[in-house]
């Protein structure tokens, strides 16, 4: 049985070289921002959920499997997550985990919870639309990280299938790959494992933050 992974590497100087040595095409260069929302008291990304806009694209990556312990090295090494990509159901997912929150905790008041609902009650009657920052005000959504990347992709022909591999550059200093491929499932070996662009991003900007999130995702 496989599975699709993604995987994260350093790149070095000579990384594109390497990829063009062994057949890789490259299908696409381009530039985009990202910036990241969260509360005030990171709610979402104290729960791994990272919500993102990217050049107008909302995104919500969940945890696919949240509050387990990996139990081997492809699980430690490589990330999964649930990637929701529809922003009504963005919204509708993000108040419910802020509403959770505020369920579980005492940090909001009532007229914030009144506001949640009404987002949660509004997802299924109205159009949303990408500039409409209304929603984030509602649930008092921040933008807490924002950098931009330049991104090279390649794809590689192999016998099971298409391999893709983006080479990241962002704006603070930072490269990094990602590989995507189908393997057998426990099928990759144990290195280092590599840190994203938001890990580092966070080191310089948020290490309060980072350490909190660092403590979540070893339990
Ligand atoms: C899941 C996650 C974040 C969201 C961004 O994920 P990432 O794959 O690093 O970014 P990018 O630009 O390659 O996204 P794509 O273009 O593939 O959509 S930010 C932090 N996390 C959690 C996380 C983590 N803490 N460490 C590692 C190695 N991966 C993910």
């Amino acid at each position: 049985m496989t599975v699709e992974v993604e995987r994260k590497f350093v790149c070095d100087a000579e990384i594109m070289w390497k990829l063009q040595d062994i057949g890789a095409k490259c299908i696409g260069q381009w530039q985009f921002r990202d910036q990241y929302f969260d509360s005030p008291d990171f709610i979402l990304t104290l729960k791994d959920f990272w919500l993102r806009c990217r050049e107008g694209l909302w995104e919500l990556k969940c945890p696919a499997v949240s509050g387990t312990t990996p139990d081997n090295d492809t699980e430690t090494l490589c990330t999964r997550y649930r990637e929701i990509t529809s922003l009504p159901l963005i919204q509708s997912e993000v108040s419910r985990i802020i509403r959770e929150h505020t369920a579980e905790g005492s940090e909001s008041n009532s007229s914030q919870r009144e506001q949640i609902d009404k987002v949660a009650e509004n997802e299924d009657t109205e159009i949303c639309s990408a500039d409409d920052t209304k929603w984030l005000n509602d649930l008092n959504l921040v933008c807490f990280a924002e950098f931009k990347t330049e991104r090279c992709s390649y794809t590689l022909e192999r016998e099971a299938g298409a391999v893709r591999v983006d080479l990241d550059q962002a704006d603070f200093g930072y490269c990094v790959g990602e590989i995507e491929v189908l393997v057998p499932e426990g099928g990759l070996s144990c290195q280092k494992k590599v840190k994203g662009k938001m890990d580092v991003y966070l080191q310089s900007n948020e290490r309060n933050l980072l350490f909190k999130v660092d403590r979540i995702q070893l339990k």
